[in-house]
């Protein structure tokens, strides 16, 4: 077999061409560190078009469930990861030390925030030490992981890069930021277009030939900072365009006008405007955290980055503001907080999602029951949780609004019946709109 005129031998000794002719060939094996909500989308993609693949995870759980064809992932169904894992094309393990079979490793680890809301990388860090320990000359590393601008070639690079293995000759590090909207139906990891930077050009050109083998359109920068920064800005875009619409929903609610319907009509506009609504916080683990990221990056820069501390102010007080609906809705049949008795109409952090990480639900049952009312909560897609060291289990939706002096909708999943809840319901603060389209009962609902 011959590549680019050359013999497959001859091509040993050049690491490029011969990593991008297995690429090409589909022999490469692929290796994806962290089989989350981003990293299992891609491995079975790369799979299903014939790379095989291993999921490295340290949770022996998930590891197990991909092993068995169970998926755990919402976007990615049982039926396409039992197949891929049934005709031996990915496998799943928590031994690290099979990094060094890789000829490309992804690193899809989580990046969330410390306690005092610094970056955490330790992830990132982590897996830097075992592809470190595992390295071999002829592979391809890419961080995927949302971090700030720098983290690739001030973190990643001096971990990997000896005097015998150099970057852009022995091996090929880059940076390609995850795109995953979860729940998205439309856009999946196949046809939501790549940004990749690699840090030398021969970085770039096999890291953009391994994107391409399964995504449709991959966008090449200039550096792994460009596409760190890009990803970065992604997310505080809708992060200070949400707090936008929840600064005039407080607004709106002092001048007594309806922000929903201002954000409707606003909407109208056929250019020049994007729609986004007020909400009860903003969970995730991407829009409330990453923004934080860039703002800890500026201060070395002596920059500090107001936009996107003031949309953290704002979207953290959402809760609160929620709270304060809560006692005025109870206050219309006389009732105070302490002692009422509240249920919360899911708690997922965006609508048609199991993951209740970071969501708003959270604080604003912790800010209920601090003051001294009692919550329960319907999610039909969040069986039970647990928080502040307390075990929460759903309630059955007609029973808790019987119990419930007043319902705080706080996700609008679109498989819960409205019209079912305003009916039941004694009073409802809806905080998402979600009973817009239901004409009966609308003297129990205060809209946010
Ligand atoms: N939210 C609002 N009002 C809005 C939009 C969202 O209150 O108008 C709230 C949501 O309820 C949720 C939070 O903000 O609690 C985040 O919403 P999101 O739709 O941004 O959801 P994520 O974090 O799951 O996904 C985002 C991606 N979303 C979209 O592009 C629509 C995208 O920004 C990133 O690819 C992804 O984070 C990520 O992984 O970074």
């Amino acid at each position: 077999m011959k590549y680019d005129g050359r013999t497959m031998p001859e091509l040993a000794t050049d690491h490029k061409n011969r990593l991008i002719a297995v690429i090409e060939q589909r022999q490469a094996l692929v290796g994806v560190v962290g089989i989350g909500y981003v990293g299992l989308p891609m491995a079975v993609e790369k799979a299903k078009v014939g790379f095989r693949v291993v999921g490295f995870d340290r949770n022996a759980d998930r590891v197990a469930r991909v092993n068995a064809g169970t998926s755990y992932i919402k976007d990615v169904s049982s039926e396409d990861l039992a197949a891929v894992v049934g005709q031996g094309r990915l496998v799943a393990t928590t031994d690290f030390t099979r990094l060094a079979d890789c000829d490309v490793v992804v690193i899809c680890v989580p990046t969330p925030l410390t306690a005092n809301r610094d970056p955490d990388i330790s992830y990132i860090m982590a897996v830097a030490e075992q592809v470190a320990a595992s390295m071999r000359p002829g592979q391809l590393i890419c961080l995927e992981s949302t971090t700030y601008p720098g983290t690739t070639e001030e973190v990643l690079l001096p971990r990997l890069e000896t005097s015998a293995v150099k970057v852009g000759r022995e091996f090929f590090l880059a940076f390609s930021p995850e795109r995953v909207d979860p729940g998205n139906a439309r856009y999946t990891t196949k046809n939501t277009n790549k940004v990749v930077g690699g840090v030398t050009p021969a970085c770039l050109e096999v890291a953009r030939t391994f994107y391409s083998q399964t995504i449709l359109h991959v966008v090449p920068v200039s550096s792994p900072k460009v596409a760190e920064m890009t990803k970065v800005f992604e997310n505080t875009f809708r992060a200070v365009n949400i707090a936008l619409v929840n600064e005039l929903a407080l607004l709106c609610d002092r001048m007594g006008i309806d922000v929903w319907e201002v954000v409707e009509a606003a909407a109208t506009k056929p250019f020049g405007i994007m729609k986004f609504n007020p909400g009860p916080g903003v969970g995730g683990h991407c829009i409330p955290i990453d923004p934080f990221y860039l703002t800890w990056k500026a201060r070395e820069y002596d920059f500090h980055t107001r936009f996107i501390e003031l949309a953290g102010e704002i979207n953290v007080q959402m809760p609160y503001f929620v709270r304060e609906k809560v006692i005025r809705a109870l206050g219309e049949d006389g009732k105070g907080l302490k002692g009422s008795r509240i249920l919360l109409v899911g708690v997922a952090y965006k609508r048609d999602l199991d993951d209740w990480r970071e969501s708003p639900a959270l604080k604003i049952l912790e800010i209920l029951e601090r003051d001294g009312a009692e919550v329960r909560y319907h999610d039909p897609l969040v069986a039970d949780f647990s928080w502040g060291g307390h075990p929460y289990r759903s309630t059955p939706v007609a029973d808790g609004l019987a119990w419930a002096d007043c319902a705080v909708i706080v996700t609008d999943h679109s498989g819960i019946d409205w019209t079912d809840v305003v009916t039941r319901a004694r009073r409802i603060v809806d905080t998402r709109n979600a009973t817009r389209d239901v004409p009966v009962g609308r003297e129990k609902v205060t809209k946010l």
